[in-house]
């Protein structure tokens, strides 16, 4: 669904905003990231390919329309949009890689390891990992919270606990029975907990209070669970062409999926629910997260 039919009744135009957080983000990230040239060429080039292959930027844009949630400057929140970006693009390429997903079409292209080799793909998706930490860095840092803080927030959602004990669950329940609390299991950590930790550092980077904070946490999660249902459902419902990548794999691979589980209308139903409970979470903006509600909503109906 193009984003150009969701100006809602705030007038808010989330096709504009979406338009113009993509440009700003890819302005800061090509600025960000050492050039082509930079040697060793090779590495940084394989950077580049992943990052600049056309990515929809939704975590980026969490982290800006959070930001404006709590009255903030895009300025301070674009370190760490970047930066949830590179984790989110190392997290594409290490999972494409023939020992996990082992998929050859990865955001219209091929994927990285495809192009650079096994070798470089690994190491491209390791060098960006760090970068996003030394991209944070950069942040201003805020009276309520340090730049520890932002550390310790972007670590822990990537770290063991989080987006790779997704990926383990996920790897280690293929072929076999799963059910629907061992699969939230999975899309919690390896889906919700990246798009959370986007929610609450652009809060952070807007200094928010506690309440608004805890708002941020809960929408983050419920909009992430929801992403990821959605992202179950089209895989069985859209063309490869459609999606840039693989469509099918989930069943090809054997893999626990809502719509496998509980089939595609309850699904689709589930994905819902969550959608209204992440609209609920944003009560205490009072109507300011204009920006929050229209991404929700679109996630919810993305055809992509
Ligand atoms: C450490 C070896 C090693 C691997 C880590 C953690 C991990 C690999 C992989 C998990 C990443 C993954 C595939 C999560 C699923 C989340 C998801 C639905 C990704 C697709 O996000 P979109 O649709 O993609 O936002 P674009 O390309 O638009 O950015």
């Amino acid at each position: 669904m193009s984003a150009s039919r969701k100006e809602n009744k705030s007038g808010f135009n989330l096709q504009q905003f979406l338009e113009r957080s993509t440009v700003s983000v890819n302005t800061a990230l090509d600025r960000f990231l050492p050039s082509e040239k930079t040697k060793p060429v090779t590495i940084h080039k394989a950077m580049r390919y992943s990052l600049f292959a056309g990515g929809k930027r939704m975590r980026p844009a969490l982290v800006l329309a959070s930001a404006q949630a709590c009255d903030g400057r895009d300025s301070d929140a674009m370190p760490l949009a970047c930066a949830v970006e590179c984790i989110h693009t190392y997290s594409l390429i290490h999972d494409d890689l023939p020992a996990m997903d082992n998929d050859d079409f990865r955001r219209g292209k091929p994927t990285n390891h495809k192009v650079f080799g096994e070798g470089i793909a690994v190491l491209a998706g390791d060098a960006l990992l760090t970068q996003a930490f030394e991209i944070a860095t950069l942040s201003a840092g805020w009276p309520r919270y340090s730049h520890r803080d932002i550390i310790l927030e972007i670590a822990k959602a990537s770290g063991s606990l989080q987006l790779i004990a997704g990926q383990v669950a996920d790897l280690e329940g293929e072929g076999k029975k799963t059910s629907a609390i061992q699969l939230k299991y999975i899309h919690e950590r390896k889906t919700s907990a990246l798009l959370c930790c986007s929610a609450r550092l652009g809060g952070m980077s807007a200094n928010c209070s506690a309440t608004q904070l805890a708002a941020l946490t809960s929408f983050g999660y419920h909009v992430g669970l929801a992403f990821q249902v959605i992202d179950d459902i089209l895989d069985v419902t859209q063309t490869s062409e459609q999606l840039g990548k693989t469509a099918g794999k989930d069943t090809k691979a054997q893999k626990a999926t809502y719509p496998s589980i509980v089939g595609l209308e309850r699904s689709r139903k589930i994905a819902a629910e969550l959608t209204g409970k992440a609209f609920d979470a944003l009560k205490p903006f009072k109507g300011r997260a204009v920006a929050l509600e229209a991404l929700a909503n679109y996630l919810l109906k993305r055809d992509r």
